[in-house]
């Protein structure tokens, strides 16, 4: 264990899809999470494939392929399986708006998936309509061309398993909530997700969200009856706000590690936990949006996540 190597646990994340799906933008828009407009904008396409990784808490390092998705790339990636060996999911963007390339996203599609079928690949294949922009998000023929992919999609291939997200660069919760789906799963956060949900059922919780240092939202649940894209519009600026205003803490170190603001109809809490594992300190957020008056027992509620945390990540 002394290789430093071995001290992450490596998982690999494949993003495919064809040229101008938008892999490249959504993951800058994951990694950077201010101003990422001006850098999407002179984005070139992607030669070939773009390798980054991202550094999971101390623990895990998510590597990700960002497979150039021209052509001449998919042909070279279709006739050498090798480069999809040990994915641990693959994603796979399509452009909803971009209806002319359906047909030839789905024989990509088809060869991809034959590519995995020889190796065994058990996980969901997440699928992103990507490029569904909030402008669109009540325009029938887009939830009509989604339904129509994701039946073409499941009845041609029955023998695997799918999971479908609509996602957009304009709504960079969105793209969050489509790869912390895979993390979840990768990285056993589940029960986290569970004593999430519990929380908001007892206390009528708007909604309750637990991300890391990085913004990446590990876990989060809404009340029911929220309209969810237009909660995640205020959420993603909410983390970006709480995040700002704990870094600027830190930068002054000033040692605080709650946040609450009070408004009319509710009552917003963040806390900060951090938990320290053999491999470093790990930083989380837990910011629950609950009726006004709960604070006192949402905070004491919020104490048993700190064993929570620790259970999961030490
Ligand atoms: N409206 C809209 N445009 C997007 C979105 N995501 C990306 N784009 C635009 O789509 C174009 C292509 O984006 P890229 O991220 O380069 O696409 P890619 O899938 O990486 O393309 P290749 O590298 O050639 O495979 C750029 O002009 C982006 O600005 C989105 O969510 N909504
Ligand atoms: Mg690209």
């Amino acid at each position: 264990m002394s290789d430093k190597k071995q001290k992450y646990k490596e998982c690999k994340l494949v993003i495919a899809g064809l040229d101008n799906a938008g892999k490249s933008s959504a993951l800058i828009a994951l990694r950077q999470k201010y101003n990422f407009y001006e850098r999407v904008k002179n984005l070139k396409p992607t030669i070939k494939i773009d390798y980054s990784s991202f550094k999971f808490l101390e623990t895990y390092r998510i590597n990700i392929w960002d497979m150039g998705g021209q052509k001449k790339f998919r042909k070279i990636y279709v006739s050498n399986p090798i480069y999809f060996s040990e994915t641990d999911y693959l994603y796979f963007l399509i452009d909803i708006q971009d209806e002319l390339k359906f047909d030839e996203v789905m024989q990509y599609l088809h060869d991809v998936l034959n590519i995995y079928r020889g190796m065994d690949y058990k996980n969901d294949v997440v699928v992103c309509f990507n490029k569904h922009d909030p402008k669109f998000k009540n325009d029938a023929d887009f939830k009509d061309r989604a339904i129509m992919l994701e039946n073409l999609i499941t009845s041609q291939n029955q023998d695997m398993k799918f999971k479908f997200f609509h996602t957009s660069y304009y709504d960079i919760s969105s793209i969050s909530k489509a790869i912390s789906y895979s993390l979840n799963k990768l990285l056993n956060l589940e029960q986290i997700s569970k004593e999430l949900k519990l929380l908001v059922n007892k206390f009528e919780c708007n909604h309750a969200i637990i991300y890391t240092e990085s913004g990446i939202v590990i876990a989060d649940h809404y009340k029911e009856t929220m309209d969810t894209r237009a909660f995640e519009e205020i959420i993603s600026t909410k983390i970006n706000d709480d995040l700002e205003f704990f870094q600027r803490l830190k930068d002054d170190n000033v040692n605080i590690d709650d946040r609450v603001s009070i408004s009319e109809d509710k009552t917003e809490y963040v806390k900060m936990f951090s938990v320290s594992s053999r491999e470093g300190e790990n930083i989380f957020y837990i910011e629950v949006s609950m009726p006004a008056n709960m604070i006192n027992e949402i905070k004491i509620e919020l104490e048993k996540f700190q064993k929570i945390l620790e259970i999961a990540f030490t």
